[in-house]
């Protein structure tokens, strides 16, 4: 069993499609652990996407994320990693084919709606950043 973390981000919350997206990753399989709703610090916001600091589109990204609250997310499940990113789709929603979370959903990378794991060692340091091992649930 492998555990993910998925975020979904201001534009999912204010668009009021959460629900539909977390049912989506639940009638796949995957098992929700642990669920919340926060806005992020932009200090948080910098150490989650620490990897793309001093990018051309870092600022930017750090601004939207913290625009407003997100839903953060950790499912549990066979190859949890593979599949979320499989179901998400390409990160530019315009390589995101129909059926896919950002094909169905988003149009513009900046506000890509989602967010998740990219591998094993990143999920463990971002559900870190999210979650206290006491706020999952079925461990
Ligand atoms: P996230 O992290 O949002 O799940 O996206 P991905 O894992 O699919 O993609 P990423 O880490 O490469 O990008 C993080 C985040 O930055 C935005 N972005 C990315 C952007 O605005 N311009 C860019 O050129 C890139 C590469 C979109 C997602």
């Amino acid at each position: 069993m492998e555990k993910t973390l998925l975020l979904l981000k201001p534009d999912a919350v204010v668009r009021g499609v959460c629900g539909e997206i977390i049912a989506r990753f639940e009638q796949r399989g995957l098992k929700p652990i642990g669920i919340k709703m926060l806005q992020l610090s932009k200090e948080q916001a910098e150490i989650h996407y620490a990897e793309h600091q001093g990018k051309v589109f870092f600022e930017e990204l750090v601004q939207f994320i913290t625009s407003g609250p997100l839903i953060a997310m950790v499912v549990c499940g066979e190859n949890a990693i593979k599949l979320t990113r499989m179901m998400m789709g390409a990160t530019n929603p315009l390589d995101a084919p129909a059926g896919t979370i950002r094909g169905d959903y988003a149009t513009t990378m900046r506000r890509n709606i989602i967010h998740g794991s990219d591998g094993p060692t990143s999920a463990a340091r971002e559900i870190k950043i999210f979650f206290e091992d006491h706020e999952l649930f079925g461990n």
